[in-house]
């Protein structure tokens, strides 16, 4: 990295400030001063970023490419300013000008070109490649418009379109010198031309694929990977074609929304041309780039690992031999052995709706040729089972059935790894809904527990715990997040718990004074702050946490009086635009806050507050100053989930199903620093079987869930006629699939275990120190390690610099 001292900082920084704006620091707005920042930021690694991919190809180093339809970095110009090692310098340089960092920083439009835990997942994984030292790269899409902005108005959601681009994104370089031609559309003929089988297309789009790259910084070590990100234009050639705005926005339009719908399908024909684009764009140009190694093709697995993120990127399978076949002219034997070696694929969901599949006139539509050769790929694993499997059982497994292609299949069949995200997850992977590829392809099983990025949501979102982290151990936990358990020794000190209490206490005075800003509500620091953050599901419960709400404001009003610790509720979460069941949900949230809000008997008991626009910034504000971490989905439905790991690191203390990565939590903290309730995995596949659960019993026989579902119907809750019938009915009439009515009591029991330890602060940050302690486990450098170490057998370059 470019050396730096403040000196040099303020000087370079005034001097572009003035280049560029022609402007005093004193005259320039907050955009402005973050340009000018990005700029200084940007020429302090383009050196080393130039050099890490030279290298790669001067060492013959395996790289990884990382194909995944989203990527959610947030922010980047804190966590480049940490990972650069200029953090410090650069924040006291800009004081010493009367800037503040931390506004600056604001000035940064969220990089949301993603809708949850897949995509933040993928970004995570990007900063710990970099920061291992990897060589790994990122393949994705740039949308011109990312995740919807979220509103509410009359307590319902309003999508906005988020026009992240609006002032360029100067972390992004574009590199129109590699661009690639993708094909889509038209027909295509094979010929045979005496030496191999030609295809001939006829009538196909011909679509430029931009890239857009951005540096991956890695942390203090001199290592600078790249996100690569693809924008759908119009070739020069090709230009006659498109004569109108109209025929134009149809080729650009590929790339300008993200699909925001991970509920339905929407959009599908859009959607499976962009998975489509970039999975096309990514092969082609590691294929070319491959030229450089100078070895031969046969020996390109060797040298390349691709990762199918879930299966959006399933078609890497077909586009990898599509090249290998038609453009290489290699044995389909050879080329699919190769193909196999190279792909590996992770599942990131049991929900069957997420499952995709696609009916074959539609992948006809968007490239025959990829569904040529799908079909074929199905032929030959059919016939090779033939005689070793029943058919029922070659029916089931093969790709192509009832005119629909599953992806899911076809990213198994062609990947030499399988893996899921939890420890859970994989078992019922194995055992349940990919059990016959469990027993097919036993070795290419594995598990692999999400992790997060330990710089970004505890070095940069919380300074005040790192500090006093710092001052406890030391600072070699921000090198080697496992050092964190060093902390247990002191779980016994009062004078660190009380550091530890401190910290939480300043970071909820912000997020209060946050709260007040947006919303109005005023809410006490010395309340619980209880957070549920996460994508609005209704198999992640929501629902759940407001019934636990209205029961409590519910006892209240009967006793005003009552002595109890008071709580704020807090939700971030977005719900897919036509999943129209999880808006209700988020509805009856506000309506539910604005009464309890706006009762005058109620005082300072109970506040609830949803914020708008959840995504990784407001993550940030809100992890560092979360007391209880919401983790209430149903067991078995919950993939992983990542929020959890990022709230225990921040100190809070998780209610949690048995669900996802909730029990890897529970196995490193131990029982007594998690509040663990509810249906385990086995209770809920019996349920699923041998349909036993009768929501209503539940209704009938429990007076108090009676009424507090009752107040979603009689009035109670204003406001909610249509939306309250409506939850109240698929809780009752359609038997509750998410058995929420089964685990209220059990819930309701565990939060009033939660306040009653809360009453007692020391032991409270006792556990919380337990938890920080153990949340180094979770860091994504370390399941990045471990995928390459087991999946793509790529090394690290350099070790990283310790302090
Ligand atoms: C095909 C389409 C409907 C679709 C679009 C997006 C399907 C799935 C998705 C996104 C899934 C997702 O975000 N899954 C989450 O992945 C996280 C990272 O592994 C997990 O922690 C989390 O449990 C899982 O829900």
């Amino acid at each position: 990295m470019k050396k730096i001292t403040q000196e040099k900082f303020v000087h370079e920084f005034k001097k572009r400030l003035a280049e560029k704006y022609a402007l005093d620091v004193k005259d320039a707005a907050p955009s402005e001063l973050y340009q000018t920042l990005v700029s200084v930021v940007k020429s302090g690694y383009s050196d080393i970023w130039r050099n890490t991919w030279k290298d790669y190809v001067k060492n013959d180093e395996k790289q990884v490419y990382y194909f995944s339809i989203e990527f959610l970095p947030g922010r980047l110009l804190k966590s480049n300013l940490l990972n650069m090692g200029w953090y410090d310098i650069v924040e006291k340089g800009l004081k010493e000008m009367g800037l503040s960092l931390d506004k600056i920083s604001e000035a940064e439009v969220d990089m949301a070109l993603g809708n949850g835990g897949l995509g933040r997942l993928a970004s995570c994984f990007m900063d710990s490649l970099a920061s291992d030292g990897l060589p790994g790269n990122g393949n994705g899409i740039r949308y011109k418009y990312g995740l919807f902005k979220q509103k509410f108005v009359d307590g319902y959601q309003i999508e906005l379109p988020n026009e992240w681009l609006t002032d360029g994104n100067n972390w992004a370089v574009a590199r129109e010198s590699k661009a690639v031609d993708v094909l889509m559309g038209g027909q295509v003929h094979l010929i045979d031309n005496g030496k191999y089988l030609e295809p001939i297309y006829e009538g196909a789009d011909v679509i430029k694929a931009v890239p857009y790259d951005t540096g991956i910084v890695g942390y203090r070590n001199d290592h600078v990977n790249t996100m690569r990100l693809w924008d759908a234009q119009i070739p020069a050639t090709e230009e006659v074609k498109y004569p109108t705005i109209e025929d134009r926005r149809r080729v650009e339009d590929l790339t300008s929304v993200l699909y925001p719908d991970d509920s339905n399908y929407e959009g599908r024909i859009l959607r499976l041309k962009q998975e489509y684009f970039f999975t096309s764009a990514g092969i082609q140009s590691i294929v070319r780039h491959y030229k450089k190694y100078k070895k031969p093709l046969t020996k390109i697995s060797d040298y390349v690992a691709i990762h199918i993120n879930d299966t959006h990127p399933a078609m890497c399978v077909a586009e990898f031999m599509r090249i290998l076949l038609d453009e290489k002219h290699l044995d389909w034997e050879v080329a699919w052995e190769q193909t196999v070696k190279t792909m590996s694929y992770t599942n990131h969901t049991i929900m069957a709706e997420a499952l995709e599949k696609w009916p074959l006139e539609m992948l006809e539509k968007v490239q025959p040729r990829i569904l040529q050769i799908i079909q074929e790929i199905d032929r030959r694993y059919a016939l090779e089972l033939a005689g070793k499997r029943d058919q029922d059982f070659i029916d089931r497994t093969r790709i192509i059935k009832d005119g629909m292609v599953k992806m899911a299949h076809l990213a198994i069949i062609g990947s030499h790894s399988v893996n899921g995200v939890a420890k859970l997850h994989t078992e019922l992977l194995e055992d349940d809904v990919l059990h016959d590829f469990y027993e097919l392809y036993p070795e290419r099983f594995n598990n692999k527990t999400n992790g997060i990025a330990v710089r970004r949501w505890l070095q940069v979102a919380n300074p005040e715990l790192s500090k006093v982290i710092d001052q406890t151990i030391g600072t070699k936990w921000r090198f080697d997040t496992k050092k964190l358990k060093e902390l247990e020794k002191y779980a016994d000190d009062k004078k660190v718990l009380k550091k530890i209490g401190q910290a939480k206490r300043s970071n909820k005075v912000k997020l209060a004074d946050f709260i007040k800003q947006e919303t109005g509500i005023v809410v006490s620091p010395d309340a619980i702050f209880d957070i549920q953050i996460k994508r609005l599901h209704a198999y992640k419960r929501q629902l759940l946490n407001l019934l636990g709400i209205v029961k409590l404001y519910l006892d209240l009003k009967d006793d005003p009086k009552q002595k109890m610790i008071p709580r704020v509720f807090i939700f971030g979460a977005k719900a897919a635009p036509s999943y129209h069941y999880a808006k209700s949900i988020i509805k009856c949230i506000n309506e539910v806050a604005n009464l309890i809000n706006n009762d005058p008997t109620i005082k300072d008991k109970l506040k609830v507050v949803f914020l708008e626009n959840y995504g990784v910034s407001l993550a940030e504000k809100i992890i560092p100053a979360a007391d209880v971490s919401e983790q209430i989905s149903t067991a078995t439905k919950e993939a992983s989930g990542t929020s959890n790991m990022k709230l225990m690191l921040n100190g809070a203390l998780t209610v949690a199903t048995l669900d996802g990565a909730n029990i890897e939590i529970k196995d490193h903290v131990g029982d007594d620093n998690i509040f663990i309730f509810g249906l385990t995995k086995d209770d809920v596949l019996q349920y699923e079987k041998d349909h036993s659960y009768h929501s209503a019993d539940y209704y009938n026989n429990d007076p108090v869930l009676q009424r507090v579902l009752n107040a979603f119907v009689d009035g109670t809750i204003p406001n909610i006629e249509v939306e309250g019938h409506e939850i109240f009915d698929s809780l009752l009439r359609v038997n509750d699939e998410f058995f929420v009515l089964r685990d209220f009591e059990a819930y309701i029991h565990t939060k009033e275990k939660v306040a009653q330890t809360y009453a007692d602060q020391l032991a409270w940050q006792k556990k919380c120190l337990i938890n920080i302690a153990n949340a180094g486990y979770f860091s994504a450098d370390d399941t990045v390690a471990k995928y390459a170490a087991e999946i793509w057998d790529i090394k690290a370059d350099q070790p990283t610099e310790g302090t």
